[in-house]
C-alpha cells in the first residue's frame, strides 16, 4: 500500500553549490508538505551505515566519504503517493537520463553527486525517516 510520506536529503555538493533553496522550492511546488527538516552532517560511519545496502558496489567508498564531505538536508516529506511521486520528480540517477523538468536535470552533477536523495520503496522511507528524525521532531 503507498503510504503518504517519503524521505530525502540535499546531498552535500547541492547544499554547497547554494541549491538547497530551489530544491526545497521544486519540492513544494510538486505538493509535497514538509514534515521534518533538518541540515546535518554525517560523520563517516553514520553514512556508512545509511548505505549499507550497497556495501558490495564499487562505488561504496567514494559515495560514504561523499555522503560525509559536507552538510546534507535530510526532510521527511507528505504527499498522496510520496515516494513514487517524489523519485518521479528527482529523475534518473544519471543526471545524463534525467528527463526535463526534475530536479536531476536542473541541479546534479553526476551519477554520484546527483544532488538529491530519494527513499526507493515505502518501507525504506520509514526506516530512513526514523534513521534521522526521532518522532519528537516531525510535526503532526
Ligand atoms: P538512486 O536510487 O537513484 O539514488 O540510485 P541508486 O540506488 O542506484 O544509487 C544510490 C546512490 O549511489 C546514488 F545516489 C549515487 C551513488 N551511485 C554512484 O555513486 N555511482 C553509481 O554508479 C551509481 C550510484
Amino acid at each position: 500500500m503507498a503510504t503518504n510520506r517519503t524521505f530525502t536529503m540535499i546531498k552535500p555538493e547541492a547544499v554547497a553549490n547554494g541549491d538547497s533553496g530551489n530544491i526545497i522550492n521544486m519540492i513544494i511546488e510538486a505538493g509535497f508538505k514538509v514534515k521534518a527538516m533538518k541540515l546535518t552532517t554525517l560523520s563517516k560511519e553514520r553514512a556508512g551505515e545509511f548505505y549499507e545496502v550497497h556495501n558490495e558496489r564499487p562505488f561504496y567508498g567514494e559515495l560514504v566519504d561523499y555522503m560525509s564531505g559536507g552538510p546534507v538536508v535530510a526532510m521527511i516529506l507528505e504527499k498522496e503517493n510520496a515516494m513514487a511521486d517524489f523519485r518521479a520528480l528527482i529523475g534518473s540517477t544519471d543526471p545524463a537520463d534525467a528527463a526535463d523538468g526534475t530536479i536531476r536535470k536542473a541541479y546534479a552533477k553526476s551519477k554520484a553527486e546527483n544532488a538529491v536523495h530519494g527513499s526507493d520503496s515505502d518501507e525504506n522511507a520509514e526506516l530512513e525517516g526514523k534513521f534521522h528524525f526521532s518522532s519528537a521532531e516531525i510535526v503532526g
